[in-house]
């Protein structure tokens, strides 16, 4: 007997965005930037794993603005991700973690949507095979900031300087033991699983919600010493085996869209805090905190820098950093008690 029809029914990414596409979602634009996206990841994710193979491990020698040791892949990625963009035709402005400074598009001839992203974070952990991801996030078009226009590095970065309230559009590629692509058009959380027999996404779960709690935390637990006091007695607390006999477990991958996408699905609480040292942490806000947040919201969870919630900060630089607590509703405000 032949198996039902219905097996073979998958939904790509392709036809979800053009779903999304008819329902008025996003408009057709947005749908080729998020496929030029979608593909960019995929072959980010042929570059990763293949890496050790193709000599793309290792430090490419130079340093970036924020003073970090650059990664051969770091800088593969953000060429491949930037050249999928530019060739979409569909973005006016992109802004990287690599870059310096947001730049304006030349080859943009309509959509001139703003894009910011982090090509592939948590690249320490690339060397080891372990778990990376890119992420990224999109605001409405500008006309400030256009290319061939002298003197306007200054518009570019005000044009990408918007609060994550304003994203129209976030999402992440995890490359790990799957390749997973999670995306939020402001529609609920959509997550899609690259078929290596397709080379396709497909629709894997949709309208993801977080769990309210979840007794699993992801911080860097060696900087204990350089963190406040109030921070220190959080930290503590969750260690007390409590009623339950049971104290919260700890995970910590180093890699924030690993770390992240487990909280997502398990509920918990990823942070990355402040510390005598970094005064603001260590993550970025634009294309790592706000693109984030925007998920974890739309996934019934809560984004904070400890006091106040993410999406309302309105970065007044580039690569300006914010601390991070992130994940179930019930775990951040538990924190934001603690440091309140
Ligand atoms: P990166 O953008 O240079 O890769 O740094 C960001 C990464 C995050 O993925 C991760 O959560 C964090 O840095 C880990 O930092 P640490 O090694 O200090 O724990
Ligand atoms: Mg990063």
């Amino acid at each position: 007997t032949s198996p039902k029809s219905s097996s073979y029914e998958i939904v790509t990414l392709t036809t979800w965005l053009l779903q999304q596409e008819r329902t008025g979602a996003i408009d057709n634009e947005m749908t080729i930037v998020l496929a030029s996206i979608s593909t960019a990841c995929k072959q980010i994710a042929a570059l990763v794993q293949r890496a050790p193979i193709s000599n793309l491990t290792g430090v490419q020698g130079a340093v970036n603005v924020q003073g970090e040791d650059q990664k051969k892949l770091d800088v593969v990625s953000n060429e491949v991700f930037s050249n999928c963009l530019r060739s979409s035709g569909r973005t006016g402005v992109i802004a990287s973690e690599e870059e310096d400074v947001p730049v304006a598009v030349e080859q943009s001839y309509s959509g001139n949507y703003i894009v910011v992203f982090d090509p592939l974070d948590g690249s320490s952990n690339i060397d080891a095979a372990v778990s990376t991801g890119s992420i990224f996030g999109i605001y409405a078009p500008n006309d400030e900031c256009l290319a061939n226009v002298e003197d306007n590095e200054t518009r570019c970065i005000v044009s990408v300087c918007q609060p994550g309230s304003n994203l129209l559009a976030a999402g992440y590629c995890m490359y790990s033991s799957s390749v997973i692509f999670v995306l939020t058009v402001g529609t609920g959380v959509y997550v899609f699983t690259l078929d290596p027999m397709y080379g396709e996404f497909v629709l894997t779960q949709e309208k993801l919600q977080i769990p309210k709690a979840g007794k699993i935390y992801a911080f860097n637990e060696g900087n204990y010493a350089l963190w406040d006091d109030k921070l220190k007695k959080y930290m503590d607390s969750l260690k007390e085996p409590g009623d339950s006999g049971k104290p919260y477990s700890a995970r910590y991958i180093g890699s924030l869209v690993g770390d992240f996408h487990r909280t997502l699905l398990y509920g918990g609480i990823y942070g990355y805090p402040r510390d005598k040292k970094s005064k603001n942490g260590k993550l970025r806000l634009l294309y790592e905190c706000a693109p984030m947040s925007f998920i974890v919201e739309q996934a019934g969870g809560k984004g904070s820098d400890g006091h106040q919630r993410i999406l309302d900060i309105t970065p007044t630089e580039v690569h300006q950093r914010v601390p991070l607590y992130i994940g179930s509703v019930e775990e951040v405000e538990k924190v934001e008690k603690f440091l309140a």
